[in-house]
């Protein structure tokens, strides 16, 4: 009894031993060679984008037993995010998140995403950024030298200016407003009777400091971490269109990857994103407070003028349509629908 006993415990002790073992051996085997990896972003470290950089980065080397190393970089210091893209298709910065707005040039299906009022809710962003349709606009920058690797949150972008309260579409007419470098934008706001002018984000505040631009456009958040409520009285809710960043690779580096290393930068990069959508929901939903804190003035655009500004807007579909392709447009009409059914 006591001999069977003894061996039991010596088999149990030696197939916990051999658990133990394998279970260590993957990490063991994992093919990981130090690296370090340039992640640049436009916001600044205080931004949601900055705090979701840091849990990406924590990730990656926690997950290489500190192997891989991630400096993220904001504030554009490594350029904006146009600059940025072309840094990454010639292998000279290894990854970045900006605007999908920005990418049209490189993927023109991205243009997608910029259309006004198509997206109503988080619930909608996420079942299409997420599903076939994200996924194939995602998967058509690998041609263009870039790996996507998820899509993050930006948010439901919202005007703002120096000039006057928006309370009717005619309010915007004369005023200088910043938009993105995107004709979709620039269209949008053009035919809404602003002054548009597209520019990068990093010449923003001082742009509006100086009153180069007397408005622009972007979510509470950023209207937040970038302090534009120094420089800007009024806020008008017009929610006019669901922006979403986008995590990118250079596939010239990508391709010198290791599977494993491959994996530990594809899992980071999701663990970020629902950190990165919560934190930003998070942040929203106290936005309009903080920022009356702050000093500004919000105002709602009335029923009324906010159905003439979505009329007015979505016309630019069919230029969308024509240029990322009836195919795709339709197809993700149809992704929506099936999300809305849901
Ligand atoms: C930050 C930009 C920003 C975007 C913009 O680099 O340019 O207005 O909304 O978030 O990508």
């Amino acid at each position: 009894m006591k001999t069977s006993t003894t061996l039991i415990r010596r088999a149990v002790l030696a197939l916990a031993g051999a658990a133990v073992f394998s279970a260590a051996l993957p990490a063991l085997a994992q093919d990981i060679k130090p690296r370090l990896i340039r992640f640049g972003y436009g916001l600044n470290e205080q931004s949601n984008q900055g705090r979701a950089a840091k849990v990406f980065a924590e990730a990656v080397e926690k997950a290489s037993g500190g192997k891989m190393k991630v400096r993220a970089i904001g504030a554009a210091a490594l350029g904006p995010d146009t600059q940025m893209q072309q840094s990454l298709i010639g292998g000279a910065q290894e990854m970045m998140v900006g605007s999908t707005a920005t990418l049209v040039g490189i993927t023109k299906e991205m243009a997608l995403w910029d259309a006004p009022f198509l997206i109503s809710n988080t619930k909608e962003a996420d079942a299409m950024l997420d599903g076939p349709v994200g996924d194939k606009i995602r998967n058509k920058l690998q041609d263009k030298g870039l790996v996507g690797l998820v899509y993050w949150e930006n948010g439901f972008r919202n005007l703002t200016n120096s000039k006057r309260a928006i309370n009717k579409v005619e309010d915007l007419e004369g005023i200088k407003l910043r938009v993105m470098q995107n004709n979709v934008y620039l269209n949008s706001f053009k035919t809404l009777g602003a002054n548009a002018v597209p520019m990068a984000f990093s010449e923003l505040f001082s742009a509006l400091e100086t009153n180069t631009v007397d408005g622009q456009e972007n979510p509470f958040n950023t209207i937040l971490s970038s302090k534009f409520y120094e420089v800007q009285k009024y806020v008008t809710v017009t929610n006019h269109v669901y922006a979403p960043w986008i995590v990118l690779v250079s596939k010239k580096w990508w391709d010198q990857l290791s599977k494993d290393e491959q994996k530990i930068l594809s899992d980071a990069a999701k663990l970020s994103r629902d950190f990165e959508r919560k934190d930003t929901r998070d942040e929203a939903a106290k936005a309009v407070a903080d920022l009356k804190a702050k000093g500004m003035q919000i105002n709602e655009l009335p029923p009324a003028e906010a159905a003439r500004m979505r009329d007015k807007l979505t016309r630019v579909y069919a230029t969308i349509g024509a240029d990322i392709g009836m195919d795709l447009w339709n197809e993700a009409q149809a992704e929506l629908a099936k999300i809305r059914g849901k």
